[in-house]
């Protein structure tokens, strides 16, 4: 009976954690799916979740965590927003004794200041994007053009690096403009028709890269209104894998995208987990898997598998 009470008391204590998350905002499809999947992951688990928005900004962000610290929450969850600048609060937090995950971000500091970081290889995932490209054009001149993810963050640096990687060395594929979209579909729409008008109505563009799906959505909308084809006059790959840009691609209006999990949290868990059961450190990063799809892989039913995700 005393070992049965003891059991009761202790599953209790492990289900009445209260975990603070700090998300971005709601910029992309990707965001809003990880919102609702962090929800119900938190719930499935009996954790109770305190959710901060911060609407795109750092300083919200940090003030978030401010906030769940002066609470004394058992672990923070943050996605940031941007890289530089968490050192401090980082610090407060460690001070306070509460672990710290990152989620699909990454930050410039050390590592010892958190304790893990979920997300995937964001560099790999420009690679595999230029890789795409490369073998759709062979030998043939592409001029590319390029919708960048918000200014500072991790995934805009690292997502252009990769595909600069992929490409270096092919002279014939070249990058001809730039310009970040902010990772909403509004910003790769305006920059897309900015694109389009610079290079002369768009006939010299070969391809389109952009650092996310909903910013190719946009852009998308942005050539067809300029009287091209998108998937067709200018081939489109992105990244992150929404319902909604395998439809375009069931359309035939994008061509490929590297997929990127929405379930950031579980693995989260998982290492809270084992941490506050016995202190447990995980790996400093752990990573997701990402995957690249074409109108070759039955876009269709790629969009009813993920449609009632909460994308
Ligand atoms: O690809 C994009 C977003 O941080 C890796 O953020 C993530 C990116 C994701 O809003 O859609």
């Amino acid at each position: 009976l005393l070992a049965g009470a003891a059991l009761l008391a202790l599953s209790a204590a492990a289900s009445a954690q209260t975990v603070g998350f700090s998300q971005i905002g709601s910029e992309s499809g990707w965001r809003a799916a990880e919102t609702t999947l962090t929800r119900q992951q938190a719930e499935e688990r009996g954790y109770t979740l305190q959710f901060s928005d911060a609407q795109q900004r750092q300083e919200n962000q940090i003030a978030a965590l401010r906030s769940f610290i002066a609470q004394g929450v058992d672990a923070i969850l943050i996605a940031p927003v941007v890289a530089t600048g968490w050192d401090s609060v980082l610090q407060e937090a460690q001070e306070a004794e509460i672990p710290v995950v990152l989620l699909d971000r990454q930050v410039d500091s050390s590592d010892d200041l958190y304790l893990t970081a979920v997300g995937s290889d964001l560099v790999h995932e420009g690679e595999v994007a230029g890789e795409w490209l490369l073998g759709e054009v062979g030998e043939e001149e592409c001029r590319v053009v390029e919708l960048q993810g918000t200014t500072g963050s991790s995934p805009a640096i690292d997502r252009a690096q990769g595909f600069r990687n992929a490409i270096e060395g092919h002279a014939n594929v070249e990058i001809v403009r730039s310009q970040t979209g902010d990772f909403t579909r509004a910003g790769g729409k305006s920059v897309m028709e900015s694109f389009l008008q610079a290079e002369g109505g768009g006939e010299n563009i070969c391809a389109l890269y952009a650092h996310n799906d909903d910013m190719a959505i946009g852009a998308i909308q942005a050539i067809k209104e300029a009287g091209l084809a998108p998937g067709e006059d200018i081939k489109i790959v992105s990244i992150d894998a929404v319902p909604d840009i395998f439809q375009a691609m069931a359309a035939g209006e994008a061509n490929a995208t590297v997929e990127l999990t929405p379930n950031m949290a579980g693995p989260a868990f998982d290492a809270l987990e084992a941490y506050w059961a016995d202190g447990t450190e995980p790996e400093k990063f752990i990573q997701t898997e990402s995957r690249l799809y074409t109108q070759a892989d039955d876009p269709a039913a790629e969009y009813e598998a993920r449609k009632d995700l909460g994308y």
